[in-house]
Formats: C-alpha cells, structure tokens, sequence
C-alpha cells in the first residue's frame, strides 16, 4: 500500500518563496515602528517561537451539536489518523507539537505503536483527559447521575480508576499531567445536596491525586453549567480554586475559555489565579453565548488579549511557579478542522505578540496617575499593531507556512485523505 500522503517540508518552502518578499517587506516595515516605541522585533519573534500550544485529538474530527453532526468526507478514523492531521497542523505553524489525548476515545490498543507513530510525526503527548461524562459500553455503572462525586461508591470507584488508568496510559506515552473535568451537577432544585457532592468529589479526588506521579500535575477544570442545567459540582474558578489547594501542590486549576456565565472578566480570573500560584494551563476556544467551542481569537480577540497581557505580566514579573499549559479545546462544525485549529493555534500567537508589545512603564505610570484614558490607550496601542508579519517569521524560521491555510488548500490534503479514508459507519470524531 502506498504510504499516506503528506505535506512534504519542500512544498512547504516552495510555497514560501513566492511570499518570501512580501513579508521581507512588510517586517522590515514593522521593524521600524516598533523601533520607535523601542521595541525589538527580533526579541519578539524568539518568544513567538517559544510559544507551544497542545492541540486536542478532538478537535480534528468534524464536531456536532446535540442536533446533528454533519461529517464531511476524509476526516480521521481513528487515532492514528488523527495523528497524521495534528502532525499537518503542526507542520504549517510550528507552534503545536502535542496532542492531548482523550481516553477512552484514544485509548490506544498497543502503547509501543501509538508512541512510535507520534515520534515518527516529530509529536509529543500533552495532558491526558479523563472521560466520565459518557458511558461506554459494557460499562457497570452509569454516569447518568455522575461520576467522581455520585451518591453510589461503587460508581465513585469505576469513575477514580478511569482517572487512575489515564495516568498509567499517560505515563507509557510521556504524559506529565492529567485534565480532569467532570460532567457532574443536578438539572432540578433540590435533586443534589451541593455540599455532600462537592465533598464526595473532594474525596474522589485525593484518591486520583496519590496516583498523580511527583513529575506530574492535575488539572481542575470547571465550568458552570452543561451538561447539567441547573448546577455543576465544578461550577466556577473559585471552587476549583478550593480543590486545588486541599489537593496539595501538584493540583491546580484550568481554564476553558468557554466555561463562563458571559461578561464574566475571565482575565481577572487569570490574574487571580497567577496571583494564588494556581493557574495550571488554559483551554482557548472562543464564544458568544456559552461552551460554544469557536476558533480562539473569533468572537472576543480583545478578550484573549488582555488575558495574555495578565501572562506576560505575571512572566515578566518572575511570578514563582507561574508555568502554565496551553491547548486549544474546540469543535468544529462547519470549518474543516484543520483550517480551524490551523487559525486559532495563530491567533493565541497573534494575542501573546500582542500582549508582549504592552509599554509596561507607561502602563504603570498611568495607572498611578490615575488616568484612564492613557492606561487603555496604551493596550490598545499593543491590541491594534499588526502583529502578523512577526508570526509569519516565526513561522518560516521553523520550517513552517508563511501562509498556512493557502498553503494547506493548495495541497489538496483534505480530498487525498477522503480518497485514503473511506468514510466508515458510526464513528463519532467529535462531540455530539
Ligand atoms: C468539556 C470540557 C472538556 C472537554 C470535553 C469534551 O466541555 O471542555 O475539556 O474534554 O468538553
Ligand atoms: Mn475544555
Ligand atoms: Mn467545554
């Protein structure tokens, strides 16, 4: 059989030559303006390139609404498949060089093939996601009425050794976190003592924290409502904020971008955590209404702006342990996925160039003076510089696309994968 197609790295600089003095053109342009704010553009661009964000399995298959799920022709079949895309998204923008696995969705049937197929792809394993929001079948006891902090102990058992056998998983593929995020809650007033719940979680939780290797870190993921409707054990940063601290060190807290009433001031949340040593890592995604799972950067750039503004802060300030993860979590319904984790990988770059532009002294000083006007006028002047020229850069010194997404078209990847991979029956690649 021949082997599967690929993005070859000479197409790639193929491609590049005819953009190549277009964007010689356009740096060298920003390259004297932000001179003049004193800024290098060269120091920039390095930390562009240090900038690595994890892109999820999930996220490569088409998604679906609790309507419908409307497939299109070649996407992944299973793991090894969704490799082969997340190692294509990670060829044109070089900033995505791991994949976080979702288990039992990923649950790979040989360990050694899966570690193989990744290496071979230049990938490494992010965090491992637990998984007790669905059943699978054959499974003893159902998750209908939750998991991790369900009435029934035996149902508390199962749900801790899933989270216990995503760390052993984790550990034969390089792993060094786990993500736990629960669908648990009530959808009736009354149908759940909060406090009980929120304790048998707690309880739940130690137990899956001992298993948690010292190398390790547990992450806390909350969100306010979904699938339960009326309240979730897990409901806000604040509880999570609770958990992570009775669990000890090595738990701490993570933030979906879509896990918020709206108009909530999730940068301040971040700042919060930074500032309580417990921001474990982000999920960027973008919405309007709720969980939506939009491209990152879509809906709310600002947003996302002033969340990196608060990391560049808390870098530059030398916070103690300010380390935190990136990925992105979203579902694709109508984009091909690829193009959409393509541009959202892009545009959390886009908003931490931004955020790195910030004149923190003038910042300050306004603030000190008290003056309004020049203390946003100074984050938008970062916010509206564009930055673009600086990613393509950071981009093509990494062997990656100029242009990535015109790159990926020209290929024709997606209609040689629907040849490769014949649609199959039941597969459920994303969230429904
Ligand atoms: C949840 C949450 C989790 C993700 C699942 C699929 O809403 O965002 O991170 O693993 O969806
Ligand atoms: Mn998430
Ligand atoms: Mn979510």
């Amino acid at each position: 059989m021949a082997a599967n197609f690929e993005i070859e790295q000479d197409f790639i600089a193929e491609q590049n030559k005819a953009k190549r003095d277009w964007l010689a053109e356009d740096f060298e342009y920003l390259h004297k303006k932000l001179r003049r704010r004193r800024v290098d553009i060269e120091a920039i661009v390095e930390k562009v390139r240090g900038l690595k964000i994890a892109v999820p399995s999930w996220g490569v298959g088409t998604g679906g609404t609790r309507f419908a799920r409307f497939p299109s022709a070649g996407e992944p079949r299973g793991i090894y498949e969704k490799l082969e895309d997340c190692s294509t998204i990670n060829k044109l923008v070089r900033s995505t060089p791991a994949v976080s696995l979702h288990i039992p969705w990923d649950k790979p049937d040989d360990v050694g093939n899966l570690v193989a197929a990744a290496k071979g792809y230049g990938l490494e394993f992010d965090a491992m996601n637990s998984n007790t929001f669905q059943d699978q079948p054959g499974q003893k006891n159902s998750y209908k009425f939750g998991s991790l902090s369900h009435e029934d102990a035996a149902t508390r058992k199962q749900a801790i050794e899933h989270n216990v056998d995503c760390i052993s998983i984790g550990k034969k593929i390089g792993s060094k976190a786990l993500t736990v995020w629960v669908g648990d809650g009530s959808n009736f007033a009354g149908q759940s003592n909060f406090r009980l719940a929120l304790e048998r979680y707690l309880d739940s939780m130690r137990e899956i924290y001992a298993s948690v290797p010292d190398d390790w870190r547990l992450f806390i993921e909350h969100k306010f409502f979904e699938p339960a409707f009326y309240s979730s054990v897990i409901n806000d940063w604040g509880t999570s904020y609770f958990c992570a601290r009775e669990l000890g060190p090595k738990a701490s807290c993570l933030v979906d971008l879509g896990h918020h009433a709206p108009n909530v001031n999730i940068e301040q949340i971040v700042s919060r955590l930074i500032q309580f040593h417990k921001l474990g890592g982000f999920h960027f995604n973008d919405s309007k209404y709720g969980d939506d799972d939009l491209d990152a950067g879509s809906v709310k750039p600002f947003q996302l702006f002033l969340i990196f503004n608060e990391l560049v802060d808390a870098e530059l300030s030398n916070v103690p342990g300010f380390d935190p993860s990136y990925m992105l979590d979203q579902s694709h319904n109508v984009t091909d996925p690829i193009e959409s984790l393509v541009a959202s990988a892009i545009e959390v770059s886009r908003a931490y160039a931004q955020a790195c532009l910030v004149d923190r002294a003038k910042l300050r000083e306004a603030q000190v003076n008290g003056d309004a006007i020049v203390a946003l006028a100074t984050l938008k002047e970062a916010f509206t510089t564009d930055v673009s020229p600086i990613l393509a850069a950071a981009r093509e010194r990494d062997s990656g696309a100029i242009d990535p997404i015109n790159v990926y078209r020209t290929s024709g990847y997606r209609s040689k994968k629907s040849k490769e991979r014949p649609a199959q029956m039941g597969i459920s690649a994303g969230i429904i």
